[in-house]
């Protein structure tokens, strides 16, 4: 098994202006691009060749001998994700199941979104901030760099990547502002609640 860069699966001006053909240029051309090359590298003799991607990242977190290989096959199996969990006109209607998920464990769908930005905005440096399902409860977290819930057995529903790669060309160092957009305006519900579903 090698990993591979899939195709978007919109065009890359198909987010704009929420984020743009440049900020997808070089996210999903340059960066996602490289954590798949050195992916495959480091995977190379690792021990770890003909395992799933999410084997590999479980297999690899917290071992000091695969840190490079752990940092560059997270990344890759995040922004996977990341991709997906993006669409044109994003943000709207939640489906049924999922909403009333949102509002049975946090209160509210806007007390759900504001601790998600919460966590991305307390996010100090580069990472993410995530909806995750716990033992059949929805949470929020946040983690560091290329670490994800995934990569010690949990379950991402949503997650935005908070790296400066991701928002710096459209709102500079304004990442509250980012955060604002990709919830409002960005996140693809079906795909979440697909996920969900799987979950539940
Ligand atoms: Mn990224």
């Amino acid at each position: 098994m090698s990993f591979e860069l899939p195709a978007l699966p919109y065009a890359q001006d198909a987010l704009a202006p929420v984020m743009s053909a440049e900020t997808l240029e070089y996210h999903h051309g340059k960066h996602h691009q490289a954590y798949v090359t050195m992916g495959n590298k480091l995977l190379e003799g690792s021990g770890l060749e003909g395992k799933s991607l999410e084997e590999v990242v479980r297999e690899s977190y917290g071992k000091s001998e695969r840190t490079a290989l752990f940092n560059n096959a997270s990344q890759h199996l995040n922004h996977l994700h990341f991709w997906k969990w993006m669409k044109p006109n994003g943000g709207g209607a939640i489906p049924g199941a999922l909403e009333a998920k949102l509002i049975e464990d946090f209160g509210s769908v806007a007390a759900f979104k504001e601790q998600f930005i919460q966590a991305g905005v307390g996010q100090f440096g580069s990472g993410w901030c995530w909806l995750v399902m716990d033992n059949g409860k929805l949470g929020v977290t946040k983690t560091p760099n290329g670490e994800s819930p995934m990569a010690y057995g949990g379950t991402a529903l949503l997650g935005c990547d908070v790296w400066e790669h991701s928002y710096y060309i459209d709102y500079r160092n304004a990442r509250p502002k980012y955060l604002e957009a990709f919830v409002e305006s960005l996140v693809n519900w079906e795909y979440v609640a697909e996920l969900f579903e799987a979950a539940s």
